[in-house]
């Protein structure tokens, strides 16, 4: 009788070292990686993480004076300037090109076997990344190999972060009106039968422009808007000249159509849920947008405004990728109401064109997440590497 091969099994202790730049990015795909796999892969991650108190945002239960504590089965380590001795992970995923610490480096050319050293890159549906995905990058001085890990929407990239049974919590979610009846309850949003749009954009955009597109809306909107930089503009749009409007969480504003309410920057898990629960959903940045994508909702995104507009570059990969299959005029409204949100050219018809292209787009967005969530996701793909690179020893 023949026996089958044993599984190749992944190394078990992981670091991963995340240095919050800037926003909540970083550290929102550090931590959703870090808990799917301690999760769903059984392993144990240790997570380096330089500003607890951004981090404190996103996972609330954390107390960002501690230098060590445990979450979620998570050891969440602080980062400090000067780097403590620890022992070297197994597998080393250096977010971001964040640069891991200089004697953490030395400890690694020092194992017998060499760690797997990953650089997580940045997200991007252009075509480049598939030749660009598992390049190595020897160690100019010791013996050490890093490889360069990149995200992506191909089956040559190492895929999109989607924890294993997201698609089915969203549909259920999604079927179940009493499930979404506590969720606002939850929230305290009331007002069921509006439009909702949640919106979550860089300061930049032209936030005032699209709410008085809402406020004219022939029908009802609920604008909601997790605490972030776009308060401010919100507030001098709903000032009159005699008054200031204070802006408050949990309070609801109004002009014409238009009920727009502050909410608390949301716990990562409720953030998903107003992506599920909305019927358009604005995003920005790396993670949201993806978060989004997994929503099957019509959504708008922003990228991360780069030097020499890079980002408009992001944004048309991505629009060419995500429309195709589209009917030619919906495919023509999501480009050009894209093009208004990230570069200053609002049209007010746009805004127009996208809220009455609605139906066509959910439809699209139903479809397009069920194709994109076919390849392997972005924690089994990094397993997958990282088991086959010690049993290789690549
Ligand atoms: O905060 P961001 O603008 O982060 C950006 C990008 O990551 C970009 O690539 C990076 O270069 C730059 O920072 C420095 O947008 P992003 O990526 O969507 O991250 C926001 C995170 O916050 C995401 O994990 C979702 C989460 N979030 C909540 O958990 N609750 C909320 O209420 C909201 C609004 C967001």
């Amino acid at each position: 009788m023949q026996t089958k091969p044993l599984p190749v099994l992944p190394p078990q202790r992981w670091d991963i070292f995340c240095r919050v730049i800037d926003n909540y990015g970083d550290i929102g795909v550090c931590w959703r990686l870090a808990r799917q796999l301690a999760h769903e892969h059984g392993l144990a991650v240790r997570l380096w993480v330089d500003e607890l108190e951004i981090a404190k945002r996103l996972i609330p239960t954390l107390d960002s004076r501690s230098v060590r504590q445990t979450i979620a089965r998570i050891d969440i380590c602080h980062w400090p300037d000067v780097f403590p001795d620890a022992a070297v992970a197994d597998v080393v995923i250096e977010a971001f090109a964040c640069e891991l610490p200089q004697n953490y480096v030395l400890a690694m050319a020092e194992r017998p076997q060499q760690p797997v050293w990953l650089n997580l890159e940045y997200l991007s549906a252009e075509t480049w990344v598939d030749n660009f995905h598992l390049q190595r990058s020897p160690h100019p001085i010791l013996p050490l190999t890093k490889y360069f890990f990149f995200p992506g929407f191909s089956l040559h990239t190492g895929g999109l972060i989607r924890e294993k049974n997201l698609i089915e919590q969203r549909e259920m979610f999604q079927r179940s009106s009493s499930a979404q009846a506590t969720f606002w309850q939850r929230l305290s949003v009331v007002n069921e039968s509006a439009l909702k749009i949640s919106l979550f954009c860089y300061a930049d955009a032209p936030i005032a422009d699209l709410l008085e597109v809402l406020a004219q809306h022939e029908q009802a909107v609920l604008c909601l808007v997790p605490e972030s930089v776009a308060l401010s503009i919100i507030a001098k749009y709903f000032a009159s000249e005699e008054q200031k409007v204070p802006l408050e969480i949990g309070q609801q504003y109004q002009k014409g159509n238009l009920t727009l309410q502050i909410l608390p920057f949301l716990a990562a898990e409720t953030y998903d849920q107003l992506l599920w629960a909305c019927d358009l959903n604005f995003v920005r940045g790396e993670d949201s947008w993806i978060r989004a994508l997994w929503a099957a909702k019509p959504f708008i995104w922003q990228p991360y405004r780069q030097q020499e507009e890079t980002h408009l570059i992001k944004l048309n990969a991505f629009i060419e990728r995500y429309g195709s299959g589209l009917n030619a005029s919906s495919r023509e409204v999501l480009d050009d109401f894209h093009h208004n949100w990230c570069s200053h050219t609002f049209a007010p018809s746009n805004a127009r064109a996208l809220l009455l292209h609605l139906p066509a787009l959910q439809l699209h967005a139903t479809t397009q997440t069920n194709q994109f969530a076919k390849p392997v996701d972005l924690a089994s793909a990094l397993t997958t590497f990282a088991a086959t690179f010690c049993e290789n020893k690549l």
